[in-house]
């Protein structure tokens, strides 16, 4: 239980004091995204009223038009992040190109990269869904502007990286690389309050995550992985038991917490590397777990385009240790 209430605003500030020269501007930052995130909590908590209130793209009983929640979503964190000085540009999985910072406004050292409204087949069912986050620093000097180089920068630059999740409770969960916390929405009062300090997540789990439905299109050691994990084995802890609810930051969370592993696993992948794979793959690892591809680590991936896919493996590093194993027995075995 904890013994103090902290809000996150007071615990991203101590976390900032901790570095000498510090100007506040993360704190701010950050900040906004909580904002922003407030007002998509409400209007994913209204998403069920869609029937009563108005299909998207009608008009509403209020005369108003409906927008797609993920369109909403998109436009209030560039409403929210635009114009705030810290960003010099921005980049969504919703956006085909980069997001530049309106002209008018000031522009900071910060890179906002973002899946606004991440598993939004699972609106309809009210099921979890959430927005993910990643920043980095601005590396290119030439223009106040960022650029697309700023935004292709590896995950392990990332300065910072999180999420909301829009479940039974809205919650923020983040790591600046000094622990993994978690924050729950109180919304009579509209703050995130400290509920999950430095999260770890266990280095073995029992649960697995993935798609089922693809198993055809496997490749050979994802194949060998799943049947190893479902073999009826207690002295293993096996058979291990599926959870797959197909809206990634519900299916991270959970595994964060419980422990455990999910896939999406290649050829290409589906998952983004910039807006999913990277900033989730900075959190599970600053909570004792691990993130890879099969072949390669998450974070040492240099991106090369906006939308870029990759596979993506992560959860306890156990787990995670496993699947590489098997991944690259199966690798090895075909190129004999
Ligand atoms: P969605 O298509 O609903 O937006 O990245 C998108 C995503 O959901 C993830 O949230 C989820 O893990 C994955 O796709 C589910 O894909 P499958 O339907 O292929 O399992």
């Amino acid at each position: 239980m904890q013994t103090k209430i902290t809000t996150v605003q007071q615990h991203i500030l101590d976390e900032e004091r901790l570095h000498p020269g510090a100007t506040g501007d993360f704190t701010a930052l950050l900040t906004s995204l909580t904002l922003a995130a407030k007002i998509i909590s409400r209007e994913v908590n209204k998403a069920g009223l869609v029937k009563i209130l108005g299909e998207t793209g009608e008009i509403n009983v209020h005369g108003e038009s409906v927008q797609k929640l993920d369109d909403f979503a998109q436009q209030t964190i560039c409403r929210a992040m635009g114009h705030n000085g810290h960003l010099c540009v921005m980049a969504s999985e919703e956006s085909a190109d980069i997001i530049p910072i309106p002209g008018e406004s000031e522009k900071g050292k910060y890179v906002l990269m973002f899946d606004p409204l991440d598993g939004s087949s699972n609106i309809d069912v009210n099921a979890s869904i959430g927005t993910i986050f990643s920043i980095h620093r601005k590396i290119t000097n030439h223009t106040p502007e960022g650029s697309l180089e700023d935004c292709l920068q590896k995950g392990s630059d990332q300065i910072a990286a999180g999420y909301f999740i829009y479940g039974s409770s809205t919650m923020m969960v983040y790591t600046t690389g000094q622990g993994v916390h978690g924050f729950t929405l109180d919304p009579s009062l509209g703050e995130f309050l400290l509920s999950h300090e430095n999260i770890r997540t266990p280095s073995r789990g029992k649960i697995y995550s993935i798609n089922e439905g693809h198993v055809n299109s496997w490749d050979a050691g994802t194949r060998r992985y799943i049947d190893y994990v479902k073999e009826d084995r207690k002295d293993r802890g096996h058979p291990y038991s599926l959870r797959y609810i197909g809206s990634l930051v519900a299916d991270f969370h959970r595994n964060l917490l419980k422990g455990g592993i999910f896939l999406y696993p290649g050829p290409k992948g589906k998952l983004r590397l910039l807006y999913e794979a990277s900033p989730l793959a900075m959190i599970v690892e600053h909570a004792g777990g691990a993130a890879s591809t099969g072949a390669e680590r998450i974070l040492d991936i240099q991106p090369t385009s906006l939308h870029q896919r990759v596979p993506l493996i992560l959860g306890s590093v156990d787990d995670v240790m496993d699947y590489n194993q098997f991944y690259n027995e199966a690798l090895a075995a075909a190129a004999d």
